[in-house]
């Protein structure tokens, strides 16, 4: 048994105290001795070595082709592919039969047992992605560079969908189930996909949610879709099957060869793999797009640092799939790794505050990664949800997608953890493919503190910059910046490379501006505050307040309107919108409620705002541009600054009321 002591050491800075976990795997080690092994790490061939651990069917000519910044390209003239990788690699080892995916449907019986589990083996997923493959490209006539949107609930069919596409080569795009007809729409048409793959429904907090139904309709705006294969998820619900267009899953199954075999596609290092579409600073969400070889080496890369993954773990990313967590952290990178992973349908409180605690013991979990909203809600309620279950398995938890405060740090370290395992705030985003600021226990652990994200991963050279550019000093906020080119780097925006430049690497000549607030302290520990453009995270989902704004102008009552994002106890940040009602309009509780009901249509039930408030103008300058720096102003109580460019005082003052209303409600 390993021996494991926590020691406490007050920190000197206003970050709070560092925790420090003697003997956590033998790999503690001092904030100095990891950061000049770190400075070794910053170059290309540092990349190169890691890469060298994934088998490839051709290795590269060349490792950084930096021709043409910021367009990189990784590992040039390799080939590989990544259904190769995650399955065939594992069904030609003792792997063939171990349980890849654990998965628990939501709906339990009246004991609260669940209904539905299954267990998958990389044999069971490997002859499925197989079959899938097979029909794709012979009933499909699906091929390498052909785009595939996926709008999938969690459910194995859509690990298997995204690895029998890689496998031919074909490029998807998967959709957040939560996400409205519009908003997949939008996505569709963006990337001009032949094929939607989705399933008939799902359960969620006890509904049935009729995906298919929101499928239809947006297939309604999407010519470019020729045709959809339906997986039946709920037995029961019956949905409209349109002949010659829709096509069940179960049936194109039952037509492919059992013991069906697709070859891999040999692909390029630079082939795109997928796009997600991310939110950014405009009402039109961008589509990033991932490579291959640079990714997929990033994400072994962070599957051994930073998740410290072996073969006995039993690893547990909470994340949906349709976020790019579930990407890297759920599909390509623990399945590469050959992990034994939990995955779970449905919602955290469902049936009790306590499902994620059952299905920790239930299947003895080791590592947990999960949001810092979930920890929030479910600490809400209470330990003793958490103490009914032996939580004794967990070695390991690290937590994404937002800032963790120190409160939620704690619970999550002392009530779920026990005291006794790292505790990390990953750090990344859509656009960096995998985690590149973490602590990193599976190769060297500095302390921990609460709620910091910790230094740089091997390979990846950040700072915080202040406006001029110049490194921030320590303690001093500014913005986070990658300063050198990393595997798993985004290829491009698709259909708009120009975006890719003036997005991220204009701001600061040629590094990439991440858009996030962040200090560093005097350990040189990054601590990431929050965006610094209009994008909000919502529970962890990242939302454009342009996007909100839009839907809310395309209603017919509305003239203007402005959100921005309100910090909130368990979910972070919540969107309150300000709307200008057109001439013949009037307030009224109905029509707000319309509204908020539009948002839900128009992108999702994510993106509905907290608070609709309506005011008769909004703060602007006199050239007409909405002064959304002081609607925050108000909101997080601080002055106004200079307001002479403002056009209407009243227009502020409105909001001030509007906001002290807000204040009164919510009780803040
Ligand atoms: C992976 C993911 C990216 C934005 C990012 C930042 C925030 C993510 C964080 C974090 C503080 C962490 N973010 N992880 N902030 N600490 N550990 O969430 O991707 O949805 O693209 O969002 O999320 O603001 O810029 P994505």
């Amino acid at each position: 048994m390993e021996q494991r002591q926590i020691n406490t050491v007050e920190e000197t800075l206003p970050f709070g105290e560092k925790i420090i976990i003697e003997s956590w795997n033998h790999r503690n080690i001092d904030i100095e001795t990891y950061k000049s092994m770190h400075r070794g790490t910053l170059t290309p061939e540092f990349w190169e070595m890691v890469a060298n651990e994934l088998e490839w069917f051709k290795k590269w000519d060349k490792v950084l082709d930096d021709s043409n910044p910021p367009f990189y390209k990784w590992f040039v003239g390799g080939e590989l592919n990544p259904s190769y990788l995650c399955l065939d690699r594992h069904v030609k080892s003792w792997r063939k039969n171990k349980v890849a995916i654990i998965w628990e449907a939501e709906p339990v019986d009246s004991n609260g047992v669940p209904v539905e589990v299954r267990k998958l083996t990389y044999y069971d997923i490997y002859k499925s992605v197989n079959r899938m493959a097979y029909a794709l490209k012979r009933n499909f006539g699906i091929k390498r560079g052909d785009r595939v949107g996926i709008y999938m609930p969690m459910i194995p069919q859509l690990p298997i969908t995204m690895l029998a596409l890689a496998r031919i080569g074909a490029t998807f795009t998967v959709v957040f189930s939560g996400f409205s007809a519009d908003a997949l729409a939008d996505r569709l048409n963006d990337a001009e996909a032949k094929l939607l793959i989705t399933a008939n429904g799902f359960y969620r907090r006890g509904n049935v949610i009729n995906l298919k139904e929101i499928a239809d309709e947006a297939l309604e705006k999407s010519p470019t879709v020729k045709s959809v294969i339906v997986f039946r998820r709920i037995r029961d619900l019956n949905v409209r099957m349109i002949e010659g267009r829709d096509y069940w899953w179960g049936d194109i199954r039952e037509g492919t060869p059992e013991n069906a075999y697709i070859q891999p596609e040999p692909l390029p290092s630079e082939h795109p793999l997928y796009i997600l579409y991310t939110s950014g600073t405009t009402g039109k969400p961008k589509g990033i797009v991932h490579d291959t070889g640079g990714y997929m080496t990033l994400l072994h890369a962070t599957m051994k640092w930073v998740f410290d993954l072996k073969d006995d773990d039993v690893y547990w990313c909470t994340a949906d799939i349709g976020w790019v967590t579930g990407h890297s952290y759920i599909v390509f990178g623990p399945l590469m790794e050959g992990a034994t992973q939990i995955m779970y349908e449905g919602a955290p409180i469902y049936p009790n505050p306590d499902r994620w605690w059952a299905i920790a013991e239930r299947y003895g979990v080791t590592i947990l990664y999960t949001s810092p909203t979930g920890i929030r809600t479910l600490m809400k309620f209470g330990d003793q949800w958490v103490k009914r279950h032996d939580l004794s398995t967990l070695r390991l938890l690290h937590s994404v997608g937002e800032p963790i405060n120190p409160e939620a740090w704690r619970w999550f370290f002392e009530v779920v953890g026990n005291s006794k395992c790292p505790v990390g705030s990953t750090w990344w985003m859509t656009e960096t493919g995998g985690i590149l600021i973490s602590h990193t226990p599976g190769s060297y652990l500095v302390p921990l503190k609460p709620g910091t994200n910790g230094l740089p991963i091997f390979g990846i050279d950040a700072d915080v910059f202040n406006e001029n550019g110049q490194p921030a000093k320590p303690g001093e906020k500014g913005y986070l910046v990658i300063k050198n080119p990393w595997p798993g780097m985004p290829l491009t925006i698709y259909g708009d490379p120009q975006r890719l430049i003036d997005t991220y690497f204009k701001k600061f000549e040629g590094k990439f501006y991440a858009g996030d607030y962040a200090i560093k302290d005097s350990d040189g520990y990054i601590w990431v505050l929050g965006r610094a453009d209009e994008v909000i995270k919502v529970a962890g989902h990242r939302l454009g307040t342009y996007e909100i704004e839009s839907s809310l102008i395309s209603h017919k009552a509305v003239a203007e309107s402005a959100v921005i994002g309100v910090p909130d106890e368990v979910k972070g940040e919540v969107p309150v919108a300000f709307v200008v009602l057109k001439q013949g309009f009037d307030p009224s509780d109905e029509l707000r409620q319309e509204l908020h009901q539009w948002v839900r249509q128009t992108i999702g039930p994510i993106a509905d705002p907290s608070k609709i408030f309506f005011v008769s103008a909004l703060p602007k300058t006199r050239s007409g541009k909405i002064m959304r720096r002081l609607l925050r102003a108000v909101i997080s109580g601080e002055s106004l600054g200079d307001t002479t460019t403002l056009e209407d005082q009243a227009s502020i003052d409105e909001v001030k009321i509007a906001y002290e209303k807000l204040k009164t409600e919510i009780g803040g």
